[in-house]
């Protein structure tokens, strides 16, 4: 059974006399009388089916009329050049199949001539991706982890898998969803930390690992998930600097990717992307304080960035940015402090404009510091035992990053929120679909 031949989007008016078959959605149909059109979408676009009545018969053309908007169908006919059809080209239909008839009245407008509340939208994602704009993010999101794939192949690394449900937390705070493991309570990972450290004790040297990270935050805002994508990276016999070079090779990778692969994607979201420049601009924690200090700052040295600094400085800089030598003070426990002055440490985050697109450091490599580390983060070794046993018997220094892929993809594309660079998101509120 051939249910496809071709793909709308790879018709062309040269194909004119070639006999295809598409199937997709009923997208649109108009009855004029004597003559019915029904235009079918697939994922790559939009076909014009023409139905002349006395060319196809009353049949076929009775038949077009009961197909309601975005039912499932199958169309077998030739390809005819038409100058005045879009794209140039229409297909006269020998055959019409219904494969999966769709209800009436549809939950929201697939063809995007209505607006949509987003709460909406998620309500019915699988109708909402029928969109050809959200359709396009999510190719895109896929054609990003490709790249960066790549990218890391190109670089030696290599693709790891660690444990999403675990015992311990990574990052030390409260954010943790608990689970019930049998007779045990055990957690939902925040963050692989951990175990890319422990494969850099295991003489793995360059490990990646692409997956799902989950934090008990109650923030609701449009950057934040309780289920997020993140990209992690660990480097061995590498420091900060190597680091954040790779984070920007991997950033760049990918949106040079999307501006040569995805034309047909970027062209449905209406967006003309260019790619920032490497290398970023770096700029140290007190730098980027007294930049910020030409205005009104509430923030004293030690405190996290605020929304408003941190604000200012994406309006001002107006491109990506490295963030370094943050205090040791807010950073966690595995952040390696100057050894000259230990109050200021090795971590980075990298900046969007918009957000926090990712956060690294080179790591504390000795296991008494970072026992001391741990304890002066208020946190108690003992949790951290088969974490600690990898640095006591050769740790190289390392260095690593975590990039989100929701907010990279975010603001690659220019979305609003969050959620429009998830398929599924999972938020304070959304546990369904
Ligand atoms: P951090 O906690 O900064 O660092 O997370 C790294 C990146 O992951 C993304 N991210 C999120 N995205 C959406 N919603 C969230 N709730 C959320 N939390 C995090 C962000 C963020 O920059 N272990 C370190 C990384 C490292 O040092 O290697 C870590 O997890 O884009």
């Amino acid at each position: 059974m051939i249910l496809r031949t071709h793909y709308s989007g790879d018709i062309t008016p040269e194909m004119d006399g070639k006999e295809v078959t598409l199937a997709g959605w009923a997208h649109e149909t108009r009855d004029l009388g004597g003559i019915a059109f029904l235009v079918l979408r697939d994922r790559k676009g939009l076909a014009q089916v023409t139905l002349v009545k006395k060319l196809v018969g009353k049949e076929l053309f009775k038949s077009v009329r009961s197909i309601s908007r975005e039912s499932v169908v199958q169309v077998r006919g030739n390809v005819k050049a038409e100058p005045k059809a879009p794209r140039g080209f229409e297909i006269m239909p020998t055959e019409i199949r219904v494969l999966g008839s769709a209800e009436v009245p549809l939950p929201l407008d697939p063809t995007e001539k209505v607006e949509c509340e987003l709460d909406t939208r998620l309500d019915s994602r699988f109708m909402d991706v029928r969109r050809p704009s959200v359709l396009a993010a999510f190719e895109i999101e896929s054609a990003v982890l490709r790249s960066i794939r790549d990218y890391f192949y190109s670089q030696g690394v290599t693709e790891v898998f660690t444990p999403k449900i675990v015992a311990a937390a990574t990052e030390g705070g409260t954010d943790l969803f608990p689970i019930s493991y049998f007779e045990k309570e055990a957690f939902l990972n925040q963050s692989p930390q951990l175990y890319k450290q422990m494969l850099m004790g295991a003489g793995m040297d360059r490990v990646f690992e692409i997956g799902p990270i989950f934090r008990a935050e109650e923030h609701d805002t449009r950057r934040h998930l309780n289920e997020a994508i993140s990209i992690d990276l660990e480097v061995s016999f590498a420091d900060d600097k190597d680091a954040m070079e790779l984070l920007e090779g991997a950033v760049v990778a990918a949106y040079r990717y999307v501006t040569e692969n995805c034309l047909r994607q970027l062209e449905a979201i209406g967006l003309n992307l260019s790619v920032p420049k490497v290398p970023f601009r770096r700029i140290t924690y007190t730098e980027a304080l007294e930049l910020a200090s030409e205005r009104d700052v509430k923030m004293q040295w030690g405190d996290d960035l605020d929304t408003e600094t941190e604000r200012f400085l994406g309006e001002t800089i107006g491109e990506h940015y490295f963030l370094t030598d943050w205090p040791s003070s807010i950073k966690p426990y595995y952040t390696l402090p100057y050894e000259d002055r230990p109050e200021v440490c090795r971590g980075f985050d990298l900046m969007h404009p918009r957000m926090e697109l990712a956060s690294g450091a080179q790591r504390v490599h000795d296991h008494g510091m970072l026992v001391s580390r741990i304890k002066e983060k208020g946190l108690d070794p003992a949790g951290f035992e088969f974490y600690l046993n990898a640095f006591r018997y050769g740790m190289p220094p390392h260095a690593g990053w975590g990039l989100g892929l929701s907010r990279l993809v975010m603001t690659m594309l220019n979305l609003e929120n969050i959620r429009d660079a998830v398929i599924f998101p999972r938020d304070r509120r959304r546990l369904v679909p």
